[in-house]
């Protein structure tokens, strides 16, 4: 009996052949049913990039407001200027949190929060640097480029100008979130107050050319199409073409409680098939990371053998997915990270946030 899908075998001949894939060919692995000959060609390019190693860092997420006037459709985490529950935290609330955090072995604070004039500039830059003194060996990854443009509009600053007094401040890198997908259609529909993708795509383009390294996401299973989803990693790809700067693409597997969207989960099926399309498709991208905390950590170990090299890290509060209904938002730790990557046939290679080695397990 034929297993293998045969419109994947022309495919499979361009990505042996080191040809790049088209969005049509895009379109077609998305079509295809055949999860296993798309999950091998996959891994072999994983492994040809990586060998088996696979990358993760300890890092805590630290979100300061969840005070939000944008009403993404998906978002269950944002909160109505002084609703229940809603919080912005002091400088002293987030060195609070933050304290002890070398000799717990973290090396990265992974920072972003809601869209609120209560937290601009005049908020996160005293907060950077309070931080970075407090912590001069932590790595500041903060602000999606939603928040970027949010400040530029607010103190009627460029992209560069306000890049460079946040980097003045401490920011180490920038995070990939407030992609959600490209494509107009979607995002007249689902987040249609937010940045738009041609504003997102030019601030990644003023990071990279500051010389920070910045990260891509894609948020999926929720009213995209398979073709929106192709388009939105040809842009990225094409803007990694021109500049270099992303280092690892994420996507996002939708989360439907506590939100209006409302929609159905996705399913292991589509999430593996997303991220083996992923590693097909960005050619040019070095990293491909499965978020474990929307994965599961289980799915996140077998998407090790569909084209993933990397597990984020140990992720200690992250409040956006768990305001979505993700059950495993919590803290995986070290050891935690290491026996799972290790129980999947891989070999743990903790890395800082910019992808240097720094120690093999
Ligand atoms: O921008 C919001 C997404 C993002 C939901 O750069 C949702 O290393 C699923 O960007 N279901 C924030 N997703 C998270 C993010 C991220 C996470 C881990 C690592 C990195 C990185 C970036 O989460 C938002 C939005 O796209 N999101 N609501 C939801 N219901
Ligand atoms: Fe606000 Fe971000 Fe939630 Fe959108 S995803 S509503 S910008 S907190």
């Amino acid at each position: 009996m034929e297993t293998v899908d045969p419109r994947l075998r022309e495919i499979t001949a361009k990505v042996e052949a080191g040809e790049r894939l088209s969005e049509a060919d895009g379109i077609t692995l998305f079509s295809s049913p055949d999860l296993n000959t798309l999950g091998a060609l996959a891994n072999r390019v994983r492994l040809a990039r990586h060998g088996r190693a696979c990358y993760f860092n300890v890092n805590r997420h630290l979100n300061p407001t969840n005070v939000c006037v944008y009403r993404c459709r998906f978002c269950g985490f944002r909160r109505d200027p002084g609703a229940t529950g809603a919080y912005r935290m002091s400088i002293d609330d987030c060195l609070a949190a933050v304290a002890g955090a070398e000799e717990l072995g973290i090396t990265e604070l992974h920072i972003v929060g809601g869209i609120t004039p209560e937290a601009d500039l005049d908020y996160y830059e005293p907060l950077l640097r309070a931080l970075h003194a407090a912590h001069p060996s932590l790595h500041l990854k903060a602000f999606t480029a939603v928040e970027i443009a949010f400040f530029c509009r607010r103190h009627h600053l460029t992209h560069r100008a306000c890049l460079e007094r946040l980097i003045a401040a401490g920011l180490g890198s920038m995070p990939g979130g407030g992609a959600e997908i490209f494509a107009e259609r979607v995002r007249a529909s689902v987040c249609k107050e937010k940045a738009g993708a041609d504003e997102w795509l030019a601030i990644h383009r003023v990071a990279h050319a500051l010389g920070l390294r910045t990260n891509a996401t894609m948020l999926y299973g929720h009213i995209e199409t398979p073709a929106e989803r192709v388009n939105h990693m040809a842009r990225l790809r094409a803007l990694q073409d021109e500049t270099g700067g992303f280092q690892v693409f994420i996507p996002l597997a939708y989360h439907n409680e506590n939100n209006p969207l409302a929609g159905e989960m996705t399913t292991a099926f589509d999430d593996l098939k997303t991220l083996a399309i992923a590693r097909l498709f960005l050619d040019n991208f070095d990293h491909l990371k499965s978020f474990w905390v929307m994965h599961t950590p289980q799915l996140a170990q077998v998407a090790l053998h569909y084209g993933v090299d990397d597990l984020d890290g140990t992720v200690t509060e992250e409040r956006v997915t768990a305001a979505a209904g993700g059950r495993t938002a919590g803290h995986e730790s070290k050891q935690e990270l290491i026996d799972l990557i290790r129980a999947a046939g891989f070999e743990p290679v903790q890395r800082s946030t910019v992808y240097e080695e720094l120690a093999r397990y």
